[in-house]
Formats: C-alpha cells, sequence, structure tokens
C-alpha cells in the first residue's frame, strides 16, 4: 500500500492530491494514508502537505539499498534481491562468492564505495564513496563458457540505452565494455564466471558508472580518460532512477536472450549507439596489435575489422582504443 501512495504521488508529481482523492484511489481510509505517508517521509522522501489541498512529492532520496529500490523496481527476476553495502573490497568478489554458495539469479550486490574496485585484467577501478554506481549481477544462463561475452554486450545496451532514457545525454559504446560521454569513459563492465567446461555455472557482471562522481579528484592518468554524468549534465542525478532503469532494460534483453537464444536485440542496440563502427582502432592482442577499420558487429557479438590488407576479420576479445576517444589519438 505504501508502494501505491508513493506511486500516485509521484505519477502527481508537482501537484497536490489530497487525502480524500488518495484514499478514494486506493480503497483504504485517510488515516492509513497519513500513516503511510509519514513512514515515506521517515525514509526520506520529502513530501510537502498542506490543509485542503493535501499532499505533494518534492524530493526523494538517493537510497540504493534493498527496501528503497524495491519499492519501484520494475522487474521479475533481476533485483529481487538486493544486497546494499557501505563498503567492500569489490562488489564482483562479494556477488561471486554469493553465487557459489548458490545465490539466486537475479541476485544484485550494490556498494556505495569499493575499496579493491577491479577492472580487466586485474586493473585497478576507481570507486569513490556515495557518488557512484557499483554494482553486480548474478546470472544463471544455461550457455556455453564461450558465450559468457554475450552478457557484456546485453549489459552494454542495458546501461546505453538507460543513461540516454533517464538523462538525456548521448551515450555511445565502445566496444565491448565501455560506455562513453563527450569522447571519455564514464562506464566500464566486468563480466566474470564460474564455469565447468562445457556449462557456465554462474556469471557475474558488474557495472561501475561515474553518475555523480568528481573525477577531477582521480589520479593523472584516468582523469584525463575519464567522466561522469553529471559533467555532463551539469547536476547530480537520480542514481536510484537510473539503477532501477538499467535493472528494467537489462532484464528485457536478459530474458530475450534467454529466450530467443539470440542477442540480436541487443546487438541492435550496441550498433546504434556505437563509437567504434566506420572508425579506425587498434587491437592490442597479447603481444600483437593491429590498426584495423571497425566496419561492424556480428550477430553474436563480435567485432568485424577490415585490416590493412583489406581482409575481414572477426575480433572475439582483446583491448580495442579508437581513435579519438578516452586514449587512442
Ligand atoms: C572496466 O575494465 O572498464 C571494467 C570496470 C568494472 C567496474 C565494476 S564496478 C562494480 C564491479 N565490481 C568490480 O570490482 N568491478 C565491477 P577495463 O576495461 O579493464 O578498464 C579499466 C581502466 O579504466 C583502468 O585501467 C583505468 O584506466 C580506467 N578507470 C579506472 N577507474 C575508472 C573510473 N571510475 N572511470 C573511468 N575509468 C576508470
Amino acid at each position: 500500500m505504501k508502494k501505491d501512495v508513493l506511486e500516485t504521488l509521484k505519477y502527481n508529481k508537482g501537484s497536490f492530491i489530497s487525502g480524500e482523492e488518495l484514499s478514494n484511489r486506493l480503497g483504504v481510509t485517510r488515516t492509513a494514508i497519513w500513516k503511510h505517508i509519514n513512514q515515506l517521509k521517515g525514509e526520506g522522501y520529502e513530501i510537502e502537505s498542506v490543509s485542503r489541498k493535501g499532499y505533494r512529492l518534492v524530493g526523494e532520496p538517493d537510497v540504493l539499498n534493498q527496501h528503497a529500490l524495491q519499492m519501484e523496481l520494475q522487474t521479475k527476476v533481476i533485483g529481487k534481491r538486493i544486497v546494499h553495502y557501505d563498503t567492500i573490497d569489490s562488489t564482483n568478489n562479494m556477488a561471486k562468492r554469493i553465487a557459489g554458495e548458490g545465490g539466486d539469479e537475479g541476485v544484485v550486490v550494490i556498494s556505495e564505495e569499493q575499496t579493491g574496485g577491479r577492472g580487466r585484467l586485474g586493473r585497478q577501478w576507481m570507486s569513490p564513496k556515495g557518488t557512484g554506481i557499483w554494482m553486480s549481477l548474478i546470472l544463471r544462463p544455461s550457455i556455453a563458457p564461450a558465450e559468457a561475452a554475450k552478457i557484456t554486450q546485453i549489459a552494454a545496451a542495458a546501461v546505453a540505452s538507460a543513461i540516454r532514457y533517464v538523462t538525456g545525454c548521448e551515450a555511445g559504446i565502445k566496444w565491448p565494455n565501455d560506455i562513453i560521454l563527450q569522447k571519455k569513459k564514464v562506464c566500464g563492465i566486468l563480466t566474470e564466471m564460474g564455469a565447468e567446461l562445457n556449462s557456465v555455472n554462474y556469471i557475474v557482471v558488474g557495472i561501475g558508472i561515474n553518475a555523480n562522481v568528481d573525477v577531477a579528484l582521480f589520479p593523472e592518468d584516468i582523469k584525463k580518460i575519464a567522466t561522469s554524468i553529471k559533467a555532463c549534465v551539469g547536476n547530480s542525478i537520480s542514481r536510484k532512477e537510473l539503477v532501477l532503469q538499467i535493472l528494467k532494460e537489462f532484464e528485457a534483453l536478459y530474458l530475450d536472450f534467454i529466450h530467443t537464444k539470440s542477442i540480436g536485440k541487443s546487438v541492435d542496440i550496441c550498433r546504434a549507439h556505437s563509437v567504434t563502427l566506420g572508425n579506425m582502432v587498434k587491437i592490442i592482442n597479447r603481444d600483437q596489435t593491429i590498426i584495423a577499420e571497425a566496419i561492424d558487429l556480428t550477430e553474436e557479438g563480435e567485432l568485424l575489422i577490415r585490416n590493412q590488407e583489406g581482409l575481414v576479420e572477426k575480433v572475439i576479445s582483446g583491448e580495442v582504443s579508437v581513435r579519438g576517444i578516452s586514449d587512442y589519438v
């Protein structure tokens, strides 16, 4: 019921709705409405109450815990359990631990801060307190280990779409795992798994977003290549709203993959918002570096390049830098 009261207030955002109308619409007494309003206020919602006018929602808390998110979550599986920490080494580490102990598909681990946030190949991921979104999702798809990289494409499509929807910023996708705003990295994705030879036991997809992070405080080398949504929009955004939208978009694309066995929908989004395709790229794979033109993504989410001899090749993984973006100039 508290959730219904909140939804009605949100729907009416900016204008008053009387206690009487709320009680008629929701079929409970005005006293019950008043109790729920007080509970919401206690949770940090700013609700103005004026006699003869009623109630008006003027502000929402930006809290990422189970309670705050679940009230507004629009998903069936992803986020059915949210584990929230104030501080932790890495949400991927914790998600892997929970998955290893039998944690269900859909568990989401979120932390306000990571003291050992990780990128690929053990690189450091800066995760300052309270301003970013540092979260990991546990999945249990019946797929072969070789397909795990598809989950990164699903996550990239979901994050880019959600940033665009919530903030209006033109988020781009740098294949395979970066989200880019104004030519700088705003988000990185780290997909890890626990697997047998032929089957995946669990997948953990870690998403790190510099939502309201002050990147000026990052070390010099990272400051040069990183940005935040706040820097793009000019003001702080609601992390909660963005998390809710990401989980919603991710679930739709992930369930489509599970049902159709194709990531076609995600690949379409990755193509549409790609900052890689059509550009010259530098690919570093083990000890080999190639300069080539990125021409397309396959239906499996791999990158197609045309090398300097004019031959088209498929890139499955590796370090890809795009000319003019972040670090490759
Ligand atoms: C990534 O790796 O981009 C994957 C980052 C995944 C982070 C999430 S947060 C939640 C979950 N828990 C974790 O422990 N990790 C995941 P990679 O493509 O290897 O890029 C790493 C590089 O990005 C670093 O070497 C830096 O140059 C740069 N970097 C570090 N912190 C950054 C930040 N906050 N914003 C932008 N760039 C950053």
